[in-house]
């Protein structure tokens, strides 16, 4: 251990130990700006580009920054003086001297950590007059670049690179020109980008931010000839209070149901109800790859890969060529729902495609994009007509007035609102998966499923199997979050060195709970485990948990899909991937 003392305190930290990580052990907050870490290993931004964070080191000349200065023996630091808050002062001043000043009207407005900052450290003018940098807006389906606004914290590089290994965003140029960009400085939309959004869940400022919808919705919602109806995806319901100062993880379903009703929505329906769908097709598709597989089939694809998050989905399509028919063909349950919403429930309601706005309410910002889709339209009309995230629903009810805490709760409507705990659980890593092994678990058996709570498929290390027992069989159940451990699980696939039956892949970190269009958590990966522990205690206490014992879903079968890969189920609810 190292002794230090820092503004007159003692402590022995680690010799691996910064300035900045010492201090936050005596509970001394140096104030921040690139730097970003969660967990040990799991995400470090530490390019100490920001300097926001400098200190005075005593026997040296100049201030050091906090963030990548390493500790040592009798280190002595001072974090608030004079001299230290005024060099912040106008290391902030020069940012802000490049940095656009139409704070009222930015995405980020109310929530920008540069803003924050500029308050915190006392700003009242900008002494520094100059060149400003300008660029070319960047419009995606998902996600709008305004690199006007990038401060070169780099948190989104480190984040596209070293987690997503995706590698769309680094950093060009030198000085005065330096910025974040694509390659060749091309548009989002013609990169091998995700949209899986975790850039934007750490950017600190409106420089990445989402395609929002909301205007549209309002004037969608305001037009009497149009039938609005929306689904909420599972992972809303457990992180939307947060931005009604309710701790993250609350469920606040019924409140969240009444604001919808009270924004105008026709009916409010459930994703859930088509995460149960999904559960019976994959889980029937599951079945028959296996049941191949044990017969002899050499030519089966095994293992069968989830396939409801579209930025995973994006992701295979880029880099896995060769691998596109071993993902099951499911479309995901926001397209499931759609799907079933335009090609069945209106048609028994009379109403048109045309009339007809369907609306999804979801955690992440790459289900703007799969919206967008062209085989999810029939002639040119969206199955799904557009997302909007869970902090925009919650920027509406503020702005239309409403707060949440104070509503009553409600139902959501049927046929499309019921679901099971297996379907809440989707929202969480692992939680696909379990909900597929209930269900797969009585179809291959013929037995009752006693003990629905598959321990060993849960948790959060970012590449976990288990082995589950079905009957006489064995099956090895794999599950990544984070496309880098997607990444590295789909390579041993790819050479033939992974053993497993079944994988669930999810783009971010724990699951849908820690999707780019979440309340933002700065950092902190508890608030995304508390929102998971908010699932399982839906899926707790439900009396129905298994997908196939959902009796809307039953019905559709009934009425109109004869049995799940039946070929009418297929037309309605699987689809393709493209390289
Ligand atoms: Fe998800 Fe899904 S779980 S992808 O994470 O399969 O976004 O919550 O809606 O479609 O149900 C997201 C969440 C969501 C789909 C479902
Ligand atoms: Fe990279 Fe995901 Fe951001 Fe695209 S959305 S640039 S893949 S981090």
């Amino acid at each position: 251990l190292i002794n230090v003392i820092i503004d007159g305190k003692s402590i022995a930290v680690p010799k691996e130990a910064t300035i900045l990580s010492a201090a936050e052990s005596l509970g001394i907050s140096i104030p921040t700006l690139c730097h970003l870490q969660m967990g040990e290993n799991d995400y470090k931004n530490d390019c100490a580009s920001c300097r926001i964070c400098v200190v005075e080191v005593e026997g040296r000349r100049n201030l050091a920054p906090s963030c990548a200065t390493p500790v040592h023996e009798g280190m002595v630091v001072k974090t608030n003086t004079m001299n230290v808050m005024q060099k912040r002062r106008t290391i902030m001043e020069l940012l802000l001297s490049d940095h656009p000043k139409d704070c009222l009207s930015c995405s980020k407005n109310g929530e920008c950590e540069l803003q924050d900052l500029a308050v915190q450290l006392g700003v009242r003018e900008v002494r520094f007059e100059g060149e400003m940098s300008t660029y070319r807006p960047d419009y995606s389906p998902s996600i709008i670049r305004d690199m006007d606004k990038c401060i070169m914290c780099r948190r989104c590089e480190t984040m596209c690179n070293d987690v997503q290994t995706v590698g769309v965003l680094s950093g060009v140029n030198r000085g005065f020109d330096s910025v974040v960009a694509t390659a060749f400085e091309k548009n989002l939309e013609d990169s091998v980008c995700t949209y899986c959004g975790q850039c934007v869940a750490v950017c600190p400022v409106g420089a990445l931010h989402e395609n929002d919808h909301t205007w549209k919705l309002v004037k969608d919602l305001a037009d009497p000839k149009k039938k609005v109806i929306v689904q909420v995806a599972p992972a809303v319901r457990v992180a939307l209070g947060e931005e009604f100062g309710e701790e993250p993880g609350t469920n606040v379903t019924g409140k969240m149901v009444t604001g919808l009703r009270q924004l105008g929505f026709d009916q409010v329906f459930d994703t859930n109800w088509a995460a149960d769908l999904t559960i019976m097709e994959e889980a029937s598709e599951f079945k028959d790859r296996l049941e191949r597989f044990l017969g002899g089939d050499k030519d089966v694809k095994l293992p069968l890969l989830t396939s409801c998050c579209p930025a995973w989905v994006k992701f295979f399509e880029h880099n896995y060529q060769d691998m596109l028919d071993v993902p099951s063909s499911a479309k995901s349950p926001q397209q499931m729902f759609g799907a079933v919403a335009k090609g069945i429930w209106a048609k028994e309601e009379g109403i048109s495609r045309e009339d007809l706005i369907v609306v999804s309410v979801m955690p992440c910002l790459a289900k703007k994009y799969e919206t967008s889709r062209d085989e999810f339209k029939v002639d040119g009309n969206p199955d799904v007509d557009y997302s909007i995230s869970t902090r925009e629903l919650a920027k509406l009810l503020k702005q239309a007035n409403i707060d949440l805490t104070l509503l009553e709760t409600s139902e959501f409507d049927n046929p499309l609102g019921e679901s099971s705990g297996a379907a809440d659980i989707f929202g969480r890593t692992g939680g696909v998966i379990e909900a597929a092994v209930r269900t797969a678990y009585e179809w291959v058996t013929g037995e009752t499923l006693e003990n629905l709570d598959f321990k060993a498929l849960r948790g959060f290390e970012g590449f976990r199997s288990a082995t589950v027992k079905v009957g006489d069989l064995d099956l090895n159940i794999g599950i990544a979050h984070g496309l880098g451990e997607a990444r590295t699980m789909l390579d041993k696939i790819r050479a033939g060195e992974a053993n497993y039956h079944a994988i669930e892949i999810m783009a971010c970190k724990g699951g849908c709970v820690g999707g780019g269009g979440q309340p933002y958590h700065h950092g902190d990966f508890s608030v995304v485990t508390r929102r998971a522990e908010g699932l399982q205690n839906i899926d707790d206490n439900k009396t129905m948990r298994k997908s196939h014992e959902n009796k809307f879903v039953q019905d559709l079968y009934e009425k109109h899909l004869d049995k799940p890969m039946s070929h009418k189920a297929h037309d309605l609810l699987h689809t393709k991937y493209f390289p």
